[in-house]
C-alpha cells in the first residue's frame, strides 16, 4: 500500500526542543510553517540549552514550558491549554556513552516519557503523535547490508533498547488503541548546536584547540551520516504525509569509517593526524550501521538535500564562529540562562 494521509499541522508540541535536533526542528517550523504555533516542552537536562534557541523567544508563534515528559499533569495541561493536534517527540537521553555508565535516567525517559505521553496525549485527543527514533534499534550490521523497516529489533545498548522500548510501546498503542502513531528512525546527526560529547563536535573542538582526538578501537567503526536539517524536514514530511502505524527509516546514503571523518575534519582545519589518539572501544560498539531509506523516497518523495563533505566543512566553520556558545556548554555556563532569562518579575 503506498496511499498516504495529508493531515495539517496547526498546534504542535515538540519535546525536546532545547536539545540538538529538537532545536533545529523548532527553527525550520517557525520559518517555514508560519500557520503552525508551535510550543518547545523541555526539561532542560545537561543536553537541554535555551542558548540554542533564544533567538526565536520572540516569535508570536511561539512558547517555551520547561517540563519533565513523565510528568503526566503538566503534560496534560499543557497540551490542552495550548490545544495540541500533535506531538513531535525528540526528547531523550540520547548519549550511548552515558547509558553504558548509568542506565536509569534513559528507562525513565525513554520508556517511561514515551508511556507517558501517549496515555495523555490520547487522552487529550491530540491527532497525531510522531516518535523520532533512531537505526540504533536494529542493532549492528556486518560488511554487507542495510537497516530497512522489517529488519527485526536487536538493539544492543541500553541507549537503543530503552529507545526500541518506547518505539514498540507507540507499535502496541497503534494496534491496541488504534492510537495514530508514526515512528522514524534517522542514522547519525551532524550539524550545528550538537552536544560537543558526540563525535563530530568533540573531535572539532578538540582538534581546534590542539587536543588528542580519542578513537574507540581500531576507528573502523562503520556510521552513516546525515545533515541534521535533512533529518528535520523528513520528520516534518512524515508528519505532515506518514501514514500512522507506520515506521520510516531516514537516511543519506554516506557511510563513512570513524577515522576516516576524524581524518577529514583535520584536514578542513589544516591541522596534524599525530592528534588522533586510539584508546580502549566503547563495550559494545556496534560495527556498523546503513540505512535503506527506500520507503520514504519512494512513498513521500523526501530527498535529503546536503551533501556531506560540504555539509562538514560547514559544521566546522559553525564551531569556528561560535565559540561563546561551544565555551558556555563545556563550562556548564549555559545551565544559568534559564534562570537568568526566566527570572519571576518582581
Ligand atoms: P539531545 O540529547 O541533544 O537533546 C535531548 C533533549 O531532550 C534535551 O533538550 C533535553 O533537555 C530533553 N530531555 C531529556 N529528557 C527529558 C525529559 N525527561 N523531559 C523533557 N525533556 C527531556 O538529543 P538529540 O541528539 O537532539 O536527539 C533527539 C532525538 O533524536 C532523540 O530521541 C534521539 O534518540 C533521536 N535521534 C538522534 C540521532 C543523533 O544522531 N543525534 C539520530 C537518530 C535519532
Ligand atoms: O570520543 C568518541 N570517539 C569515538 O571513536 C566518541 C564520542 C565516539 N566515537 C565513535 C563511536 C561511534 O562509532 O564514533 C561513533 C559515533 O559516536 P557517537 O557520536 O557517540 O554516536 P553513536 O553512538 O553512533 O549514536 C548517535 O547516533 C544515533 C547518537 O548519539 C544517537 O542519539 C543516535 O540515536
Amino acid at each position: 500500500m503506498t496511499q498516504t494521509t495529508q493531515h495539517t499541522l496547526r498546534s504542535i508540541l515538540v519535546t525536546g526542543g532545547a536539545g540538538f535536533i529538537g532545536s533545529n526542528f523548532v527553527r525550520m517550523i517557525l520559518a517555514e510553517r508560519p500557520g503552525v504555533r508551535l510550543v518547545n516542552y523541555d526539561a532542560l537536562t545537561y543536553a537541554g540549552n535555551l542558548e540554542s534557541v533564544a533567538d526565536l523567544d520572540a516569535h508570536p508563534n511561539y512558547t517555551f514550558i520547561r517540563g519533565d515528559i513523565c510528568d503526566s499533569a503538566k503534560v496534560d495541561e499543557t497540551l490542552r491549554r495550548h490545544g495540541v493536534d500533535t506531538i513531535i517527540h525528540f526528547a531523550a537521553e540520547s548519549h550511548v556513552d552515558r547509558s553504558i555508565l548509568s542506565a536509569a535516567e534513559f528507562v525513565r525517559t525513554n520508556v517511561m516519557g514515551v508511556q507517558t505521553l501517549l496515555s495523555v496525549a490520547m487522552a487529550a485527543g491530540v491527532e497525531r503523535f510522531v516518535q523520532v527514533s533512531t537505526d540504533e534499534v536494529y542493532g549492528s550490521l556486518g560488511a554487507e547490508g542495510k537497516f530497512s523497516e522489517t529488519t527485526p529489533i536487536a538493539a544492543n545498548s541500553p541507549y537503543s533498547a530503552s529507545k526500541a522500548a518506547g518505539d514498540l510501546l507507540c507499535r502496541a498503542w497503534f494496534h491496541t488503541h488504534d492510537y495514530p502513531v508514526l515512528v522514524t528512525r534517522c542514522s547519525n546527526n551532524y550539524g550545528p548546536w550538537q552536544f560537543p560529547e558526540k563525535l563530530i563536535p568533540l573531535m572539532i573542538i578538540k582538534a581546534m584547540g590542539d587536543g588528542e582526538l580519542p578513537v574507540y578501537g581500531d576507528g573502523k567503526n562503520v556510521r552513516d551520516w546525515i545533515h541534521v536539517e535533512d533529518h528535520c524536514r523528513a520528520v516534518l514530511t512524515v508528519a505532515e504525509q506518514g501514514r500512522p502505524g507506520e515506521v520510516y527509516n531516514i537516511g543519506a546514503d554516506n557511510e563513512w569509517a570513524n577515522i576516516d571523518i576524524v581524518k577529514t575534519i583535520l584536514k578542513i582545519l589544516g591541522k596534524p593526524e599525530s592528534l588522533i589518539r586510539y584508546v580502549k572501544d566503547r563495550p559494545g560498539h556496534d560495527r556498523r550501521y546503513a540505512i535503506d531509506p527506500a520507503k520514504i523516497h519512494g512513498e513521500l518523495g523526501w530527498k535529503p538535500q546536503i551533501q556531506f563533505e560540504q555539509g562538514l566543512a560547514a559544521t566546522v566553520r559553525w564551531y569556528q564562529q561560535n565559540e561563546p556558545w561551544w565555551r558556555r556548554v563545556m563550562s556548564g555556563e549555559y545551565m544559568n540562562y534559564y534562570e537568568k532569562n526566566y527570572a519571576p518579575k518582581m
